[in-house]
């Protein structure tokens, strides 16, 4: 691990330096205003100076091999998306970012022949094969109905707890001779009910800007969701937002949302500390909406996580959305949801729907916090995959197809 210090007449410069020397994958440990020495220089502007680090292993782009660029692209790719700046980009060679150009189209390729095979699956399948099926109406044993269901919600990934209560319930509500379909509507409006009604972001009417706050694991789609949130809300609402980061982690955290907010045309402050929080929101107040977006800190680094708590207990936003991933297993979701207990109010986000195949997650985690589910997001694209929670989708998923 290098560390080395840089100093700048601002932040934009001292990281600029950073990012020279070091590149994006540098992690910014901190940055604080100095005076110069001299008697004349105590009165010009403090510089700033950023401690940085990054691993012994880490190459600088320019120093890079083609191969090398290739594969740690490939990386940036998955787990930054394709709108990420990417720092090295006017230092590659021409045949390098030739290379770069067709990687990236294979990717889109790869992309649309899912999006296609999709499609292709659903025009083969009856439009809803739950309902087709259950229109036959038949009359059979409750238990082999019963069975049927209960075998679809465990392959779902829903909680044996709650699996075993729903069809507890229905035992209790439908007669020996049952229809599938009879079944089937009893189900599906008890999950729903389960699933509770989807809440969106409550604008405040006093005329203060609202203020929001994504919180999360890294990676489960935060910042990309964000910027989603960012868009609608100014494209079609009209609304004028504000960005601010506390993601100062990583370089390429930061230069990801300020990507997007030169895209959106939006302002974004970018906060290194958590005293920085008020400043920011207070410049802020001609806006109608603030949404902060914070680093995945992990529960395992307790520092890290404090600093996170001390963050929300400082920011004391309107509200605070926890975004979760439906491709996380659902172990690892329930200790998620444990750490970020802290939390005295919040809605949930689930990200990735066009990666999972099923919801379970989504009933276990709505069932374990009974906070209110919002958005769902189902692919990369900013504005478009994002959604108000589509509860019919979600519990037809659950309830499987019965053929
Ligand atoms: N397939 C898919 N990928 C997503 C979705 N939302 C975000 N991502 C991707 O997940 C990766 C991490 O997203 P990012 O917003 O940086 O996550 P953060 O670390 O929580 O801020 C990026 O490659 C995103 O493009 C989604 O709904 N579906
Ligand atoms: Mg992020």
């Amino acid at each position: 691990m290098k560390i080395r210090r840089y100093i700048g007449k601002d932040t934009h410069e001292a990281l600029l330096k950073v990012k020279m020397d070091l590149g994006s994958e540098a992690v910014i440990l901190n940055t604080r205003k100095i005076r110069q020495k001299g008697f004349f220089k105590i009165f010009s502007k403090p510089l700033v100076e950023v401690l940085a680090s990054v691993d012994d292993s880490y190459v600088p782009a320019t120093k890079r091999t083609a191969s090398e660029n290739r594969v740690r692209d490939d990386k940036e790719y998955n787990t930054a998306g394709s709108n990420n700046l990417r720092f090295n980009e006017n230092s590659k060679s021409k045949s390098d970012e030739k290379e770069d150009k067709i990687h990236q189209l294979e990717n889109k390729i790869i992309g649309m022949e899912a999006t296609l095979n999709k499609i292709y699956e659903q025009i083969q399948q009856p439009s809803n094969k739950l309902s087709a099926a259950a229109n036959e109406g038949n009359a059979q044993s409750q238990s082999k109905v019963l069975d049927l269901f209960y075998n679809n919600l465990l392959k779902n990934e829903v909680d044996m707890e709650i699996v075993t209560q729903l069809i507890s319930v229905v035992r209790g509500k439908v007669k020996e001779n049952v229809s599938v379909n009879e079944t089937a509507s009893i189900l599906y409006n008890l999950i729903s009910e389960m699933i509770g009604k989807p809440s969106s972001i409550k604008l405040r009417d006093d005329g203060k800007p609202t203020v929001i706050m994504l919180v999360g694991p890294t990676g489960v789609g935060k910042t990309t969701t964000l910027a989603k949130i960012a868009a609608n809300y100014s494209l079609n609402q009209n609304k004028n937002v504000g960005l601010i980061t506390a993601d100062t982690y990583r370089i390429a955290a930061v230069e990801q949302l300020k990507t997007y907010a030169e895209i959106l045309g939006m302002p974004l402050k970018v906060i290194y500390s958590v005293n920085e929080i008020h400043e920011a929101i207070n410049e802020y107040s001609d806006k109608d909406l603030i949404l902060i977006d914070t680093a995945g800190r992990s529960y395992k680094n307790k520092d890290h996580f404090d600093e996170l708590k001390m963050l929300v207990e400082a920011t004391q936003a309107d509200e605070i959305f926890l975004v979760l991933s439906t491709t996380t297993g659902m172990k690892n979701c329930r200790e998620i949801i444990e750490h970020y207990s802290f939390l005295e109010n919040y809605k949930l986000i689930f990200t990735k729907l066009d990666e999972s195949s099923s919801f379970g997650l989504i009933l276990n985690s709505r069932r374990l916090t009974n906070r209110d589910l919002s958005f769902v997001t189902t692919g990369q694209s900013v504005p478009d995959d994002i959604e108000l929670a589509n509860v019919d989708m979600i519990t037809k998923n659950l309830l499987g197809s019965i053929s």
